[in-house]
């Protein structure tokens, strides 16, 4: 508590949480993000790798939960099973707020990629991070959630209002500006003549019950036909879930992905940074950032 009340109020930090369910590209995202930012943006940044099951990190993590505690020291040590372990992991972190704390404080001047668990649970019912966000939200961070949906769920209308709901019952929990995002938008776009839909339809989220006609009216499927009609009216009264495509491999796509989230967080007005339409653009097509051209200082 003491390290808390030291620090400063004034000073205003910014980032994104990265999270959504197992293997939808958060941490590839990541390393691709650290990459962009930091060399077609010229944005201080760092990643903080909060999975302490990551086996595959593309990045080099500033903060690494795994120097804290891993899954596979607690299901040794505590013979638990993986989800148990990485419960207990989160909640371990939660009690340890102050290691996080002290290693934030010495990157106080850049930009904050958190890498994320998959495990669902974590950001629909269980309270540990939702407290860990809320306690750097009093500390002035300015933290937007990136829920990563993998858009393989499109092909398949019950799968994707299962996960309308759950960007929505995510949104509730987590509490934080959120930007949804559709991960692997290339697959979706090789595969379009397989879907019902153009791809405006699962980004805008909009008529949803033009997928009622397509649950097939099998016994089970019709006993719950008018739930599914509640569940996606609920969806569209809320009017909250839309969502951004995303190819990694695309420096469009990314930028598009972060301007949404530099409005989310606040980052565009608070952080004293400038860019010009034109700087994004040329960016947008692979030029010379504007900070490249005029060698600007942005930051
Ligand atoms: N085609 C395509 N594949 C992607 C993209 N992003 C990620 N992937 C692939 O998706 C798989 C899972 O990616 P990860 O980044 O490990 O996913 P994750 O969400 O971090 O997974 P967990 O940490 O296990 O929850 C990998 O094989 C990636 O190469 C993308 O934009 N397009
Ligand atoms: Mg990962």
């Amino acid at each position: 508590m003491a390290l808390v009340k030291r620090m400063k109020t004034a000073e205003n930090f910014f980032g994104q949480i990265v999270i959504g369910p197992p293997g939808s590209g958060k941490t590839t995202y990541c390393g691709k993000v650290y990459d962009f930012y930091k060399d077609k943006l010229n944005r201080k940044v760092e990643v903080i790798n909060i999975d302490p099951a990551n086996e595959n990190m593309n990045y080099n993590p500033k903060i690494d939960i795994m120097q804290l505690i891993t899954v596979e020291e607690v299901m040794q040590n505590l013979n638990l099973g993986p989800n148990g372990a990485l419960m207990y992991c989160i909640e371990y972190l939660e009690e340890n707020f102050d290691w996080l704390l002290n290693q934030l404080m010495e990157i106080k001047d850049s930009y904050l990629i958190f890498d994320m668990p998959g495990q669902v649970e974590l950001y629909t019912h269980h309270s540990s991070l939702k407290c860990i966000f809320e306690k750097l939200e009093k500390l002035n961070y300015h933290l937007c959630a990136v829920h990563m949906i993998d858009s393989h769920y499109c092909s398949d209308p019950p799968k994707f209002i299962s996960t309308l709901l759950l960007s929505l019952s995510t949104m509730m929990q987590v509490a934080l500006p959120h930007v949804n995002v559709l991960s692997k938008a290339d697959l979706l776009k090789r595969n379009a003549s397989k879907l019902d839909f153009g791809l405006d339809f699962y980004t805008d989220v909009l008529d949803l019950e033009y997928l009622l006609d397509l649950l097939d009216d099998g016994q089970f499927t019709k006993k719950f036909k008018k739930l599914n009609a509640a569940i996606v009216e609920l969806i569209q009264d809320y009017g909250l879930v839309a969502f951004i495509p995303l190819d990694v491999k695309s420096e469009k796509s990314l930028l598009e992905l972060k301007s949404a989230i530099d409005k989310a967080n606040g980052y565009i007005y608070g952080s004293g940074e400038e860019r010009s339409i034109q700087a994004l653009l040329s960016c947008a097509v692979g030029a010379r950032t504007e900070t490249e051209r005029y060698d600007v200082d942005y930051m």
